[in-house]
C-alpha cells in the first residue's frame, strides 16, 4: 500500500514532472500526496488540472497549523480543486483550531489526517514528547488517519497499539530517509508514503513495482 509523495525538484517543469508520474503510477498506487513545493510553484488550479481524471486518494500536505476558521477556508479551496484529504498538525489544539477543521472536513466529506509523530530526528525534540496527547486529539477530532514515522519503529508500534483499529496510519520515511519498503506496514502502518526513491528515479514505474515487490516480501517475512 503506497501513497506517492510528489515533491518536484525546483529545476524541473513541475507540471510535466508531476503529470508524467501521475500517468505512470496512478494504476499501481493507492494515492498521491502533494506538498508545498508543487502547490506554491504551480498554484492549486494547475495541480487540479493534473488530477482532473483521477479518483483516488489525493492529499493536500500543507501541514496546517492555523486557527480553525482559516484552516477551514484553505480546506474549502482544496476541496473545490479536487483534493479529498488534508494534513494538519496536532499541537495547535482542539478549541478554535482542530475542532473547526474537523467540522469543515466532515461537511465536505474530506479526510482529516493529523500528525502524531514525524520521520525526521527533530520530531524527538518536541513532538514525540506529546504523542499520548496527540493520540487523544486524534480521537477527539475523529481523524480519518494519522502520520507516524517509518524511521522510528518503536514509536510506530506504540501509535498502532494505542490507536483505534479503523484509524489509518500513513508512514513516511521509506527510501531516502532510510527505512526499507514494507517495514512500516510490518509495524502497524496502513500506507507507506514514498517519494523521491520512486519519483526521482529514471524509470519510476519500474522502481515503483520494485518497491511494491519489496513491501510484499517484507510483509510475508514479518508475518512468519
Ligand atoms: P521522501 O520519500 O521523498 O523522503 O518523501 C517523504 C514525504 O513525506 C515528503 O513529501 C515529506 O514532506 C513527507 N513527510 C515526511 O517525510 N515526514 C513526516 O513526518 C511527514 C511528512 O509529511
Amino acid at each position: 500500500m503506497i501513497i506517492i509523495a510528489l515533491d518536484p525538484p525546483s529545476n524541473s517543469n513541475m507540471y510535466e514532472w508531476m503529470l508524467d508520474r501521475v500517468i505512470a503510477l496512478s494504476d499501481i498506487v493507492q494515492g498521491f500526496k502533494i506538498g508545498l513545493p508543487a502547490i506554491m510553484r504551480l498554484g492549486v488550479s494547475e495541480v487540479a488540472r493534473i488530477f482532473r481524471s483521477y479518483n483516488g486518494l489525493l492529499i493536500a500536505d500543507l501541514k496546517m497549523a492555523d486557527i480553525g476558521d482559516i484552516m477551514a477556508l484553505s480546506t474549502e479551496i482544496l476541496h473545490e480543486h479536487g483534493f479529498n484529504a488534508v494534513i494538519a498538525h496536532s499541537f495547535i489544539g482542539f478549541s478554535q483550531a482542530l475542532d473547526t477543521l474537523s467540522k469543515k472536513c466532515k461537511e465536505l466529506s474530506m479526510k482529516l489526517i493529523t500528525i502524531v509523530s514525524m520521520s525526521h530526528s527533530g520530531s524527538m525534540e518536541y513532538i514525540d514528547r506529546h504523542i499520548d496527547e496527540f493520540l487523544n486529539m486524534t480521537r477527539r477530532v475523529e481523524s480519518w488517519g494519522v502520520v507516524a514515522p517509518a524511521t522510528r519503529l518503536e514509536i510506530l508500534r506504540y501509535i498502532r497499539r494505542n490507536l483505534e483499529n479503523g484509524i489509518k496510519i500513513l508512514s513516511p520515511g521509506i527510501g531516502i530517509q532510510g527505512a526499507e519498503p514494507g517495514i512500516a506496514l510490518c509495524n502497524g502502518a496502513d500506507y507507506e508514503i514514498v517519494g523521491r526513491i520512486i519519483t526521482y528515479s529514471q524509470n519510476f514505474r519500474e522502481t515503483a513495482f520494485n518497491v511494491i515487490e519489496k513491501q510484499r516480501k517484507k510483509v510475508i517475512e514479518c508475518q512468519k
